[in-house]
């Protein structure tokens, strides 16, 4: 079967170019009334009953039976059994991700996750302390949607930042459970557990993992449950349910991000082949037929040759439908007047992930302020950086990386100020401190910073 994609065709040079982009190039994600209700509740109830309670969320939903929560835990051995299971090549493979995000993260942490301070010319030592969080929880989904590539980019950062805990949780539906579309969970029934996930989750040094997942999960982690200890802070990516129970438990713990559907722009000045590029776009797309694959060039003849590539290659693709879909509804090949002009609509829309396709990308990376991650030159395809050139994969969508960042170590660091007054230092700030806090009408605040004055002898 022939499956054809064409995105569409905009030129920003038509009139009708600003209907056709606002029209087609926004996303925002919808709340659904019954999925709200449905989590409130899972999660009242999490809060109150814990671990009862999470045990027959997970017979219900995922068909797996467990006479205790502590059942659902696997142990280290079984995380290195995976990992010692793996063929070859999937092992070295995996270690080498681990490796190169793992010294990535930790420049990261050098160059702006450490602790600082100053004294001023009386004595006075100002400063910032940073601390990391002591136990985080790492939501990774079951089935399909499991990429052991995200339990390396969540759980690694975690780990380089010092966080004394890392908690995993991962839905393993029993084959033939409601969750998994059969009909009730046979009694030779097993979890389907993705191997190359506990394998990722072993390499990274994941502390614990439960075999759990959904709102229930995430109740567990934020609440805690006499087996789950609460962690201080959820990241990871999860469907519709575990999005509306981060986004409740926001507060009482905290949050990554509640990611949309991936995005690539593709800045090509013509000298990539169309091939690379057309096999770039599909690299997101295949991830989700709501996901957005977008070229900018200013050049019409290879746009051209970009679609043709398109047409040519999708029906070689095991995910064509995905991608057709994804390109058809979301994608778009936009002829701009120019590079600088391409630059500017990239900024508008602030992608996930941004390419610039380009013999001389060094001249247009300065252009650029808003994308999630920036790959520069022909050789540096997304899906590189998804897996294993070194940053994090989980980037801001949505246009969100107007104003937010790639998850990093200092996701899993928080600060404290340093402020250590000398006896010179109380004299000048007193006086400041003293006028301000009269000025606002607390005595208390004004009396406390007086009293530190040396009245003159
Ligand atoms: N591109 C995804 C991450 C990923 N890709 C995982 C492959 N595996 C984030 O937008
Ligand atoms: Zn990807």
């Amino acid at each position: 079967m022939k499956v054809i994609a064409t995105p569409a065709y905009l030129s920003t040079a038509s009139s009708t170019f600003e209907a056709e982009f606002k029209a087609r190039l926004y996303w925002s994600a919808e709340t659904d009334a019954g999925i709200e209700q449905r989590v409130a509740d899972i999660l009242a109830d999490v809060q109150h009953r814990g671990d009862a309670a999470v045990l027959d969320y997970t017979a219900r939903f995922d068909g797996l039976q467990a006479a205790s929560v502590a059942e659902l835990e696997l142990t280290q051995a079984e995380l290195k059994s995976a990992f010692d299971a793996l063929p070859d090549a999937q092992r070295y493979a995996l270690e080498q991700a681990a490796k190169r995000v793992r010294s990535y993260h930790e420049a990261q942490k050098q160059a702006s996750g450490e602790s600082w301070s100053y004294r001023d010319a009386d004595g006075t030592l100002l400063g910032q302390k940073v601390t990391p969080l002591d136990r985080v929880g790492i939501y990774v989904p079951g089935g399909k949607a499991a990429y052991p590539s995200s339990v390396l980019m969540n759980a690694i950062p975690a780990h380089v930042a010092g966080v004394g805990e890392i908690i995993m949780v991962v839905p393993t539906p029993v084959r033939g459970s409601v969750a998994s579309g059969g009909n009730g969970a046979a009694s030779d029934a097993k979890p389907e557990v993705n191997t190359l996930v506990l394998a990722a989750a072993y390499v990274a040094g994941v502390s614990r993992v439960f075999t759990i997942g959904g709102a229930q999960a995430v109740a567990a982690l934020a609440y805690g449950t006499l087996t789950i200890p609460a962690v201080h802070k959820i990241t990871g990516p999860g469907n519709a349910y575990v999005a509306a129970a981060k986004r409740r438990v926001f507060g009482t713990v905290g949050i990554d991000m509640i990611a949309g559907p991936s995005e690539i722009l593709v800045l090509a000045d013509g000298s990539t082949p169309p091939d690379w590029v057309a096999m770039d776009l599909f690299s997101q797309a295949e991830h989700d037929e709501l996901a957005q694959s977008i070229l900018l060039c200013p050049d019409k003849d290879y746009i051209d040759q970009v679609q043709e590539s398109i047409n040519r290659l999708l029906p070689e693709m095991p995910r064509r439908e995905i991608i057709a879909k994804s390109l058809n509804d979301r994608g778009a090949l936009i002829l701009t007047r120019s590079m600088e002009e391409a630059c500017d609509i990239a900024n508008r829309i602030a992608p996930e992930h941004l390419e610039v396709s380009s013999r001389d990308p060094h001249r247009w990376e300065p252009l650029l302020k808003h994308a999630g991650a920036i790959f520069l030159g022909a050789y540096t395809s997304e899906s590189l950086g998804d897996y294993c050139a070194g940053p994090n994969h989980v980037l801001p969508t949505s246009g969100t990386a107007r104003f937010s960042s790639p998850l990093g170590v200092y996701d899993f660091q928080k600060r404290s100020s340093l402020i250590e007054v000398s006896e010179a230092g109380a004299q000048t700030l007193g006086q400041i401190a003293l006028v301000l806090a009269h000025g606002e009408g607390l005595q208390a605040h004004a009396r406390a910073a007086e009293m530190r004055l040396k009245t003159p002898d």
